[in-house]
């Protein structure tokens, strides 16, 4: 970058233009990760894992290696990349109907075993890609194209706080959930970003971040909208904060 330049769009990121909504976060949590990633010299030696869902298309977005994955099977075939090739910072993105409908159990195995890899975890409580059905994550209330009067607890019990969940799990090192409904939660989200290939890196275990995301487009609202539901209905039910800090371990210890 020379001195003149203040600002470089697409850092880590091809030259494709992303086929996302408008008001689809999706676009800005793949710049943070590709900010991150060449911020901390990884790009040239990433290894990415694209998941099923609206991303699914991640593997022409990140400019590193990625790998496209069976739907939920992402933490198993990172599990697989890390373990041959253990120097590579290794990661997964995946949407909350492939990773905590049918690939749960992928995710909670990986962090039981302490995989050292990294899960960026995108939480719109829909499922967007296939038309707006009801996620383990949406709300209580929530009208989807499976639930047209609302989810209702009976039946389909509480939403899925999967950041929660993980804590449960000795061998998960690094969880924090996150948003990215204005410029300062975006810079907290770097942050986290950063915190989580930081700790695959030292080599301290699996790390995940949840992301708060939108999707205007299976909500029914408009891309401004979406962003305050997101802070109003989402942030609510699933706290932003950190779950499980290795440092905070270690000082325990
Ligand atoms: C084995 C299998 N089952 C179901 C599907 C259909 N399917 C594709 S994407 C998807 C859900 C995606 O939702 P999410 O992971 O939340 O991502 P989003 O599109 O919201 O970003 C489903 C059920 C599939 N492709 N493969
Ligand atoms: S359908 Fe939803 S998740 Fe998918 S790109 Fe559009 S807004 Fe984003």
């Amino acid at each position: 970058m020379n001195s003149d330049t203040v600002y470089r769009p697409k850092q880590g990121l091809t030259d494709r233009e992303f086929h996302y909504c408008p008001g689809c976060t999706h676009g800005i949590i793949h710049k943070l990760v590709g900010e991150v990633l060449t911020e901390q010299g990884l790009i040239g030696e990433a290894i990415g894992v694209a998941s099923v869902g609206c991303s699914v298309l991640n593997y022409v977005y990140f400019d590193c290696d990625m790998q496209q994955a069976a739907h939920g099977r992402a933490p198993a075939v990172a599990t697989g990349i890390k373990r041959v090739r253990e120097n590579h910072a290794v990661f997964t993105y995946q949407g909350d109907g492939d990773l905590a409908s049918i690939g749960l159990a992928e995710a909670v195995h990986a962090a039981h075993r302490g995989e050292n890899i990294t899960v960026i975890f995108v939480n719109n409580a829909i499922y967007g890609m296939t038309g707006g059905q009801m996620a383990p994550t949406t709300l209580i209330g929530q009208k989807t194209t499976t639930s047209p009067f609302g989810r209702e607890k009976e039946g389909t019990g509480e939403p899925l706080r999967v950041s929660e969940l993980l804590a449960t799990v000795p061998g998960a090192a690094y969880l924090e959930r996150v948003s990215v409904h204005d410029p300062k939660h975006v810079r907290k989200a770097k942050k986290a970003l950063e915190k989580a290939f930081d700790t695959q890196m030292k080599g301290k275990g699996f790390s995940l971040v949840e992301f708060i995301s939108t999707c205007p487009v299976n909500w029914g609202i408009q891309p401004r909208e979406s962003l305050d539901w997101a802070v109003e209905n989402m942030i609510p039910y699933y706290p932003l904060g950190v779950f499980k800090d290795p440092e905070k371990e270690e000082e325990d210890d």
